[in-house]
């Protein structure tokens, strides 16, 4: 603790203090809730695992799996290499049994009711929420707690997420927001690490250099060649050396060493409009193809608007044709509707309209002119700049990352991302 900080201190004027909150293998999680038979067993979630099927990925795995090298984001094919799936190991006799795990599919619906049950506690248990992800979450709690209580806080948090939904969470807490992220992380699963303000730089000075936000594997390697291993030596190396190699960002990244972070934790907007899109590998010409995806798209967007309860009057196709052409098009309804078939049917018109001959890169369906249940009318902005993502618009990563609301689409050859 601050030498000069008295115990039970409130956070000084400006000072914050801020808890970032991570579920633990949390896909994994919510499939044993409801199998609890999983509970202790090493266990994937992903796509691409039943007979025959050759392409997927792993969402997440339990600490159990982990243990056999499968990973978040790894090739199903190379996590059935590491840990076999049990039924396969039954019937066979050249895999070992007890060496083997369980696979479950992705339930992106579940994993949303789930996540919604966790979110009520956090907004019951601090004042200013930033829900980031389908499983993590910024709190605000200056204004409830001190420093000298936050740790009997946090744990009572924890405690309430796992006795009233079933699921671990893990807990950071420090004076900002980039230092609580990387707390959470240190002590998984179920962890709670507070970083007080007086030791912010004590906590991120020993750390991997990978672990510095914005530091990713070549910039990491760029600074090892500078002898810069850890967030200590990023946060004392010489910030002339550093404008030398990398600009502005390098001062940026030596910043984040240090721990400085302005952020304020602020709670999310209502979105202007929600909207998906995946890139086409090979720029194909294929109508057929293209339809699948629009109709797949218009869906998962169409689910979107429902689960945040947004109706939406205008209906929109975005078609991406070489060198890199933006065409957007879009009609207007009558009024605001919720009508996911709506969606599908207005896109694929939109498209058969103009584009059935059209070269591909990438295509999206977008809906806007949002209103919400509490009739505040959006604006509508139109179509956003694809290069900047809209801050209030971002869904959650396992939900882009997943392939869960398309398996139609093959992984590595297309992707969801929002527009
Ligand atoms: N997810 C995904 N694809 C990835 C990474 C994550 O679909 N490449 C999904 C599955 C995860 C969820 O998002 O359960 C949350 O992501 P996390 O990074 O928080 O990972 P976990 O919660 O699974 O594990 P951890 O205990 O490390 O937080
Ligand atoms: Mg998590």
């Amino acid at each position: 603790m601050d030498a000069q900080r008295l115990p039970g201190a409130p956070a000084r004027d400006g000072e914050r203090i801020v808890a970032h909150v991570d579920m633990d293998c949390f896909y994994a999680a919510c499939e044993r809730l409801r199998e609890p038979a999983l509970d202790g067993e090493p266990l994937v979630v992903g796509m691409g695992f039943e007979p025959g099927e050759t392409i997927g990925a792993v969402a997440t795995a339990s600490y159990e799996a982990r243990e056999y090298g499968v990973e978040s984001a790894m090739a199903i094919s190379e996590a059935l290499e590491k840990l076999p799936r049990k039924l396969d190991a039954v019937e066979d006799p050249a895999l070992d049994v007890e060496e083997a795990g369980f696979y479950r599919p992705v339930d992106m619906a579940y994993y949303q009711s789930i996540s919604e049950e966790v979110r009520t506690i956090l907004h019951d248990n601090a004042d200013v929420v930033r829900e980031v992800s389908i499983d993590e979450a910024y709190l605000d709690v200056t204004d409830r707690v001190t420093w000298a209580d936050v740790a009997d806080w946090a744990r009572e948090l924890k405690a309430t997420i796992a006795s009233t939904v079933g699921v671990d969470a893990s807990v950071g807490v420090a004076p900002t927001m980039s230092a609580a992220k990387v707390a959470s992380d240190r002590d998984k699963p179920d962890g709670l690490v507070v970083v007080e303000p007086g030791e912010v730089r004590s906590f991120f000075d020993p750390l991997p250099i990978e672990d510095v936000h914005g530091v990713g594997p070549v910039t990491a390697s760029e600074l090892e060649a500078l002898d810069i291993e850890t967030a200590g030596d990023l946060a004392a190396a010489d910030p002339d050396v550093l404008d030398d190699h990398f600009g502005d960002r390098g001062l940026e990244i030596r910043r984040y060493a240090r721990g400085d972070d302005e952020r304020d934790v602020t709670p999310r907007g209502k979105p202007k409009s929600l909207s998906r899109e995946t890139a086409i590998g090979g720029q194909k010409e294929d109508s057929e193809y293209h339809r699948e995806l629009l109709s797949t798209l218009g869906e998962a967007v169409a689910n979107r608007a429902s689960r945040k309860e947004a109706f939406y009057q205008t209906i929109g196709i975005k078609v991406v044709t070489p060198p890199f052409d933006i065409n957007t098009r879009a009609h207007s309804l009558p009024g605001p509707v919720d009508d996911p078939a709506l969606v599908q049917e207005v896109a694929l018109d939109l498209y058969d309209a103009e584009f059935t001959d059209a070269t591909v890169r990438k295509i999206g369906v977008r809906v806007s002119n949002l209103s919400f249940d509490d009739a505040e009318q959006a604006n509508l902005t139109g179509w956003d700049d694809p290069s900047v993502p809209d801050v209030d618009d971002v869904e959650p990563i396992g939900e882009a990352r997943s392939t869960g609301e398309s398996p139609d689409l093959p992984l590595g050859q297309s992707r969801l991302t929002d527009f």
